[in-house]
C-alpha cells in the first residue's frame, strides 16, 4: 500500500505558550525522565534464577530502534520485543531515529511532558520527517496520541500533528469509569496487517485519554473500540501503525501483533476478522503476598485476616511458593493482572529490599500482562542520612518492571491530611506519582476491619446496613482503616478515603478487608457495593474469594471492575481459568 503524503507540524514543532507553561509544570518529571537506576545490584541477584526464556531468536539483522525518552516502565516492550527474538538499538540523538529499519515509540506518562522532551532534544522533527517518508513505524499507546494535532491533557498542548484530531478525557459522566484500564475487543474498520486474526479477543487499555474517530482522520483509522464512545484504538497508513492499546501487556494476542509488526514479510495477507463491538471485560487478578522468611528467603505467604504466621511451635511464616515461579504460573493460566504485595514493606526499605526489584525484573521477562507492585512506597531516609523520595521508590519498581504501583498506609496519612486541611499539597507520594505517571499507574491498596454498629449515627463515618448482622446482633458497620500491615486502625473510614485518594489523583483502587482475608467465604459485598458506588475510578474487590461462585456474586451484585484472589490461586483449590469459565457461562465477559 502507498501511503499517501502526510502533512505535519513537526518542523515548526510548535508549543503554544499555554503549553509552554504547562510543559515546564511538568518539568519535575522531565529532570527525572532522564534519571537512570544508580542502585547497585547486590549478590540478592544469585538467589533469584530467571526462568527458562521461551523466546526464539530471530535471525540475520534483527535490530529494532526504540525511542525511550524515560518517563516510565518500556521494560515491559524491551522484553516483548527481546522475547520475540530482537536487539534493540536505544535512540540517543535524533539521527538514530532517522536511520532506523523499524521504530517502536512506547510513549509513557504525560502527553505535554513527552512533547516537551522531543521538542527540547530535536527528536519530534525527527520522527515527523520519519514517518512522512513512511519508514517501519509503531507507537504504543501515548505513541499514538502523540501523533494528532493536539491533547486536552493539561493543556491544550500542541502533537506532532501528523494525524487530524484532538486527543480529550473520556467523559466519566455517563457512569464510565475513567481511567479505563482493562481488556476490551476490537472493531476493525480497515486492513490493518498487524491485527489480521484479532477477532474478538481482547487487548489491554489503560489511559484516561483517547482520540476521537472523524471524517478528517477516517483514513488513518484501522479499529475502534467502544469505551461510552467509540474511540481510535489503532492507526495505520502504510508502514506507519500505532495502537492505544498495550500489546506488550495483552498476553499472547499482544504478542502476535508484535511479531506482525516486526516480521511484516511473514504476514498472510487476508481479510481480517470481524470484531463485535463488546463491554470492558471483568478482570480476574492473582495477588502473591510476598515477604522475607525467618531463613532471608523471599517467599510469597498468604494470611489469615493478615496473620501470616504457621501456627505451630516454630511459628514460621507460611510459605506458599517462589513469587517468579508462581507469577508465572499465573500468566499461563489466565490472570488478567498479576500483583505483588510487600507486605512488610512499611518497616523494610524496598530499594534496600533488592530481591523485590529481581522478583519484578524477571517476572516482566516472561509474563506479559499487567504486574502492580505495592508495598513501603514512601519517603525514606536511610542509615546513611540518603534521602529517597517516594517518587525515587516508585520509578526503582516502574524501572524494574511494574505497570502500576500500589500504595497502603501513605495513602492513608495523605487522605487524613487532605481531609483536615481541604488542601492538596501536591507533595504527597500519591500526587507527586500521578502526576509524573500518570494516575493510571497509581492504585491505592485500602485495608479496612468491619466495626459494628448499633446505630449508624454513632460515628462520623459512613456506615452501612449490613447483609448478615454483628456478633451481638449488630444491624450496621463502618469500614475503619489500617496502616502498617493492619496492625495500627486509623480515624479515617474506608469510604472517606476512597473518596480522598481519588481526589489525590489515585486512578485505582484495591479493596481489601481484613475480616474477610484468607477465610473462603465470598467477599464482602458491603463494603465493595459501598466503595464501588463512591468512586468513579476502578475498584477491585479482594479478599475472601474461595469459589468460583464468590467472584460472580462480586460482579453481579457490586460495580467491581476486578476480582482478586490469592489463597485459591495458591493452594490450587480453584485454577484461574475456572473461575472465567464460570463467569462467561453467567453471562459476564472475561477475556479467555
Ligand atoms: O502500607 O504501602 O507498605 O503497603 C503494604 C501492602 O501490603 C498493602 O497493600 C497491604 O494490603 C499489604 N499487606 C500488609 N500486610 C499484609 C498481611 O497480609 N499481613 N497483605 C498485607 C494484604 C491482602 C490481599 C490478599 C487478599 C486476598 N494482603 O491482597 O491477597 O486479601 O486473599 P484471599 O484471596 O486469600 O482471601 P504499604
Amino acid at each position: 500500500m502507498e501511503a499517501p503524503p502526510f502533512s505535519s507540524s513537526c518542523s515548526s514543532s510548535p508549543l503554544s505558550s499555554t503549553a509552554r507553561l504547562l510543559s515546564s509544570s511538568s518539568s519535575p518529571s522531565s529532570s527525572l525522565l532522564f534519571r537512570r537506576n544508580s542502585f547497585s545490584k547486590t549478590h540478592y541477584a544469585a538467589k533469584f534464577k530467571s526462568p527458562r526464556n521461551l523466546s526464539v531468536r530471530a535471525s540475520g539483522d534483527s535490530v529494532v530502534t526504540l525511542l525511550d525518552y524515560g518517563a516510565g516502565n518500556v521494560r515491559s516492550v524491551r522484553n516483548a520485543i527481546r522475547y520475540l527474538g530482537f536487539d534493540i538499538k536505544d535512540v540517543q540523538t535524533p539521527e538514530d531515529i532517522l536511520k532506523a529499519d523499524r521504530l517502536v515509540f512506547p510513549g509513557v506518562g504525560a502527553f505535554a511532558a513527552a512533547m516537551d522532551v522531543l521538542n527540547k532534544n530535536g527528536m519530534a522533527e525527527a520522527l515527523c520527517s520519519y514517518i512522512e517518508k513512511d519508514r517501519p513505524f509503531l507507537g504504543i499507546c501515548l505513541g499514538l496520541q502523540l501523533l494528532f494535532e493536539s491533547s486536552e491533557e493539561n493543556g491544550p498542548v500542541n502533537g506532532l500533528g501528523l494525524i487530524p484530531g484532538v486527543v480529550g478525557r473520556f467523559d466519566s459522566s455517563n457512569g464510565f469509569r475513567v481511567p479505563h484500564i482493562g481488556w476490551n475487543t476490537l472493531q476493525i474498520k480497515n486492513d490493518s496487517e498487524i491485527l489480521d486474526d484479532i477477532g474478538n479477543r481482547h487487548v489491554y487499555f489503560v489511559h484516561s485519554y483517547r482520540a476521537m474517530p472523524s471524517d478528517d482522520n477516517k483514513e488513518w483509522i484501522s479499529s475502534t473500540c467502544n469505551y461510552g464512545d467509540n474511540f481510535i484504538a489503532s492507526i495505520r497508513r502504510g508502514n506507519v501503525h500505532a495502537v492505544q492499546f498495550h500489546p506488550e501487556k495483552s498476553g499472547d494476542v499482544g504478542l502476535s501483533i508484535l511479531r506482525r509488526f516486526l516480521y511484516p514479510k511473514s504476514t498472510t495477507t487476508k481479510k481480517p476478522t470481524e470484531g463485535k463491538a463488546s463491554k470492558l471485560a471483568k478482570r480476574v487478578i492473582a495477588c502473591l503476598d510476598v515477604r522475607a522468611n525467618d531463613k532471608g528467603d523471599l517467599v510469597v505467604t498468604k494470611g489469615d485476616q493478615y496473620d501470616v504466621r504457621e501456627h505451630t511451635e516454630e511459628n514460621e511464616v507460611r510459605n506458599l511458593g517462589k513469587p517468579v515461579e508462581l507469577a508465572g504460573q499465573y500468566y499461563v493460566d489466565g490472570a488478567d493482572e498479576v500483583s505483588f504485595l510487600n507486605i512488610t514493606g512499611f518497616r523494610d526499605f524496598p530499594l534496600g529490599d533488592l530481591p523485590m526489584l529481581q522478583v519484578l525484573r524477571y517476572t516482566s521477562e516472561n509474563v506479559f500482562v499487567p504486574l502492580t507492585v505495592g508495598g513501603g512506597i514512601r519517603d525514606f531516609t536511610d542509615a546513611n542520612g540518603r534521602h529517597y523520595t517516594s517518587l525515587e521508590v516508585a520509578s526503582e519498581y516502574f524501572r524494574s518492571g511494574a505497570d502500576k504501583i500500589s500504595i497502603g498506609s501513605d495513602a492513608v496519612y495523605a487522605a487524613e491530611e487532605y481531609l483536615r486541611t481541604g488542601v492538596k499539597t501536591g507533595k504527597t507520594s500519591l500526587e507527586q506519582i500521578s502526576r509524573v505517571y500518570g494516575n493510571q499507574a497509581v492504585v491505592v491498596s485500602i485495608d479496612p476491619r468491619r466495626v459494628y454498629l448499633k446505630n449508624p449515627n454513632d460515628v462520623e463515618f459512613k456506615a452501612v446496613k449490613l447483609k448478615n448482622p454483628g456478633p451481638n446482633g449488630e444491624e450496621y458497620a463502618w469500614y475503619q482503616c489500617t496502616v502498617n500491615g493492619g496492625r495500627e486502625g486509623r480515624p479515617i473510614g474506608a469510604y472517606e478515603l476512597a473518596k480522598a485518594v481519588e481526589e489525590l489523583g489515585a486512578g485505582e483502587i484495591l479493596l481489601n478487608c481484613i475480616d474477610c482475608d484468607g477465610q473462603g467465604k465470598g467477599f464482602d459485598i458491603d463494603l465493595i457495593k459501598l466503595i464501588s458506588d463512591a468512586v468513579s475510578i476502578p475498584v477491585i474487590a479482594s479478599s475472601g474469594a474461595g469459589a468460583v461462585e464468590h467472584f460472580t456474586e462480586v460482579f453481579m451484585k457490586t460495580n467491581a471492575s476486578a476480582a482478586l484472589a490469592a489463597g485459591i490461586f495458591h493452594r490450587k483449590e480453584v485454577p484461574v481459568q475456572s473461575v472465567k469459565e464460570h463467569l462467561l457461562k453467567e453471562g459476564i465477559e472475561v477475556r479467555i
